[in-house]
């Protein structure tokens, strides 16, 4: 049984970045309706027990006929999960640590990796996530449909690795807001980005 996770703030502390109605339709109906939605999908069965993300880095041992359900939600389940930690109250500016020095290894400045990731939020079509990603000690930029991600794998998402960083772009996270303008929107969301939370997800993954 999964659970919906209670927020590390709340609904109101990303104002007046991320407006606390939209946070609270977000994590109280949006990503309760995956954790129920996942909970359906996989009862009875001995999966269930465990993390999300080890039932997602194994989707192809998944029964067909719940597969895409597990995916879609189970995915939202864990996507919307993670999204919460990498935002805070006390975030925005740039990052620190091993971060800092990686990504300026990999992009040659900050300003250069915020604009790569940016261009690729932009860009997408349709619903889905921009994810900053270690690949084989690499850092990377992708995005994935849907409720996909780096850690389903490259058959599946088109992308393979360990989420470090990552940014909702389905309208139902900033449309109440910021309607059609999801330019504005990523911009304020940089203005939240939990940067110390992001540099102890990569320690960790080099680790
Ligand atoms: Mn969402």
């Amino acid at each position: 049984m999964y659970t919906l996770p209670s927020l590390p703030y709340d609904y109101k502390d990303l104002e007046p970045h991320i407006d606390a109605r939209t946070m609270e339709i977000h994590h109280g109906k949006h990503h309760q309706t995956y954790v129920d939605k996942t909970n359906k999908a996989l009862e009875g069965s001995a999966w269930a027990a465990k993390p999300i993300e080890e039932v997602l880095a194994h989707l192809a041992d998944i029964p067909e006929k719940d597969r895409l359900a597990v995916r879609n939600h189970g995915g939202g389940h864990a996507n919307h999960s993670f999204f919460w930690t990498i935002m805070s109250p006390k975030g925005g500016g740039e990052p620190e640590g091993i971060l800092k020095k990686m990504t300026i290894q990999s992009f040659g400045s900050f300003e250069t990796f915020r604009k790569i990731f940016t261009d690729a939020a932009l860009a997408g079509f349709g619903s889905g996530w921009t994810w900053l990603f270690l690949d084989d000690g690499a850092l990377k930029i992708g995005s994935t449909a849907n409720q996909d991600s780096p850690i389903m794998g490259e058959k599946i998402a088109g992308i393979k690795g360990t989420p470090l960083l990552t940014l909702d772009l389905w309208e139902h996270a900033y449309y109440l807001k910021y309607q059609n303008r999801r330019a504005a929107y990523v911009e304020a969301w940089w203005q939240v980005v939990n940067w110390k939370e992001v540099n102890r997800r990569l320690e960790d993954a080099m680790a």
